[in-house]
Parts: structure tokens; C-alpha cells; sequence
């Protein structure tokens, strides 16, 4: 006995919201790198701690942030994320209570709805794990491959295909970048701002192969200056993907509604539910609506 009590701060959704603001902030704060904007790389760092899930074994996803640790965070498919977690750092300084689970994923929330997308309902819960609780390569999708991998990729996190097709939307955002994948280029012209650009795009674009030394990648005939995965690409081949793909491509709401639903489940893989401090994902405000 010390007589020295621990004084357990216990977070309120205010709280979150003012880590969500933080973001939010952040986001614009990127000058030169890239289109402006770190959201785009926030939101793959949220997928891709998340994405390592395996249903069957109950491991990975967003619970532990293990791609904290070597050597998922040399994980071929986790190149250029360095620049989403040093961001991150600095709210985790500001924020020492909150766990880096719940830091990215909160983050991820942030930058879509700040790139004027969905609302994504979020609750926090995730607890920081081990280096020993790191998943193995090869649990994040190769993006040169054909729709038979994407499949077992996602079914293995237990997403169906309306949901695959939904959250590969998410490629309205950002851009490849030869450093880092070996791919290069935007898949749309607005890659700050949450649309369903992209499957407009798949469809209305004629699509031809990129002669260049690099990987195997599409770009569009007209302008040379988009581009489309092999992975994308299979989304308007194979059958009951290109069924979801058109839906999405010719109705924005519709898109915004599953994609909301497929990524906050995304976020939660993982996370046994008992952990979770609510018993409904909150939704956090936009800055914008807290201008009011
Ligand atoms: Fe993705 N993605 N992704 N992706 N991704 C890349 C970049 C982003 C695949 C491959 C790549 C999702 C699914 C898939 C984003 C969000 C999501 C890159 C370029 C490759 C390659 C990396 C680089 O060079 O910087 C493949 C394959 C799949 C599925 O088959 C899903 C799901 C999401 C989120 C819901 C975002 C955002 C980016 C842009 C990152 C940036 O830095 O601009």
C-alpha cells in the first residue's frame, strides 16, 4: 500500500469529439504533400489496421494497433502508412488516454466525414496490445490480383460482396505512389472529397492498359492522367461485383448509406464487444455542424 490512488480518467463522448476536432483540423495541415491533405492516408491507415482480421482465428483487426510494432509495420502493404501514424502522434500527445485503436479508427471517421462524406457511426473500447499480438504478411489484399482473391481476402474478415464493392469505393480518395506500392496516380479528379466518382469512372471511362515500366495498371484513354488497380477493374468483370458497382455508380446515396455501414463494421473487427463503452456507436459531429 502506497496511499497513492491512480486517478483513472474516464473519457465522455465530449472527449472524443474534441480528439475528432483535433483531426479534423489536421487534416488541412499537410501544405505540399500531396493533393493537401493527410485525410486520404488516415483513411487507408484505419482499413489497413483493421483489415488484418481473421474471422476464423478471431485475430487481428483494429483492437490491438499492432502495425505500432515491427514487423507489420514493414509489411510490404503498409509502405508510406509512417506518414499517417507520425500525424497521429501528435494527437496521441495531446490525448495520452486514448488508445491508438481508438486513434485511428476515430481518425479514419474524421477524415471521411471531412471529406464531405457519410456519417459513420464509431464508439471507442480498443486497447493497446503487443508486439505479440501482431498478425502475419500477407493478410491485406494484392492489388495485381483477380476477383477469386479479393474474395477470399474479404470473406476471411467475413464481408460479403455488396459490402467488398462498397469499401473499395473508398479509391475515390488518394492516390498510389511508386514509393510506396509501385503504382502511381489518382482514380479520380477530386481525391480530397468523398464521392462515387470512382465507379462513375470505372463504367464511363474506356480503360486500357498503362505502357510503362512499372506494375500492371490501368489509365484512362482520354486523359492518361487516372488510374484503376487490376483488383478495381475486376469490379466491372465479374458479375455480381459489376451488379454492386452500377447500383453505386448510378446512385450516390445509396453508395454513401452501405459504404457507412460496411467501414464502421470495418472498424470494429476484432474488438470483443464487451470492451466497447457504449452499447450503439455514437455519431460524431462534422466541424462544420458544430458551427451552428
Ligand atoms: Fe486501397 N490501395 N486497396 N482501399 N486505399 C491504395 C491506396 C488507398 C487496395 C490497394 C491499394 C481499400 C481496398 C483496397 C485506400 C482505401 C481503401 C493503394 C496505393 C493500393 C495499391 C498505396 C500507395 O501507393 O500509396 C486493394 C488491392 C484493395 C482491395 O482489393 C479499402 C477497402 C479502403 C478503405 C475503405 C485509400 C484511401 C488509399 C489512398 C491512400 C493515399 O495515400 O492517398
Amino acid at each position: 500500500q502506497t496511499g497513492k490512488a491512480a486517478v483513472k480518467f474516464t473519457p465522455t463522448k465530449e472527449d472524443y469529439q474534441k480528439v475528432y476536432n483535433t483531426v479534423a483540423h489536421i487534416l488541412d495541415e499537410a501544405g505540399e504533400y500531396d493533393d493537401g491533405s493527410f485525410g486520404p492516408v488516415i483513411v487507408r491507415l484505419a482499413w489497413h489496421a483493421s483489415g488484418t482480421f481473421d474471422k476464423a482465428t478471431g485475430t487481428g483487426g483494429s483492437n490491438f494497433a499492432t502495425m505500432r510494432f515491427e514487423p507489420e509495420s514493414l509489411h510490404g502493404a503498409n509502405n508510406g502508412l509512417h506518414v499517417a501514424r507520425e500525424v497521429m502522434e501528435k494527437v496521441k500527445q495531446q490525448y495520452p488516454w486514448i488508445s491508438y485503436g481508438d486513434l485511428w479508427t476515430l481518425a479514419g471517421v474524421a477524415a471521411i466525414q471531412e471529406m464531405a462524406g457519410p456519417k459513420i457511426p464509431w464508439r471507442p473500447g480498443r486497447v493497446d496490445g503487443l508486439a505479440s499480438d501482431a498478425t502475419p504478411d500477407g493478410r491485406l489484399p494484392d492489388a495485381s490480383q483477380g476477383s477469386q482473391h479479393v474474395r477470399d481476402i474479404f470473406y476471411r474478415m467475413g464481408f460479403n460482396d455488396q459490402e467488398i464493392v462498397a469499401l473499395i469505393g473508398a479509391h475515390a480518395l488518394g492516390r498510389c505512389h511508386p514509393d510506396r506500392s509501385g503504382f502511381e496516380g489518382p482514380w479520380t479528379f477530386a481525391p480530397t472529397t468523398f464521392t462515387n466518382d470512382f465507379y462513375k469512372l470505372l463504367f464511363e471511362e474506356k480503360w486500357v492498359w498503362r505502357k510503362w515500366g512499372g506494375p500492371k495498371q490501368y489509365q484512362d484513354k482520354k486523359t492518361g492522367t487516372l488510374m484503376m488497380l487490376p483488383t478495381d477493374y475486376v469490379l466491372t468483370q465479374d458479375k455480381n461485383f459489376k451488379k454492386f458497382a452500377k447500383a453505386y455508380a448510378d446512385d450516390q446515396d445509396l453508395f454513401f448509406k452501405d459504404f457507412s455501414a460496411a467501414f464502421a463494421k470495418l472498424l470494429e473487427l476484432g474488438v470483443p464487444s464487451q470492451q466497447f463503452v457504449a452499447s450503439e456507436p455514437w455519431n460524431l459531429k462534422t466541424l462544420e455542424e458544430q458551427k451552428a
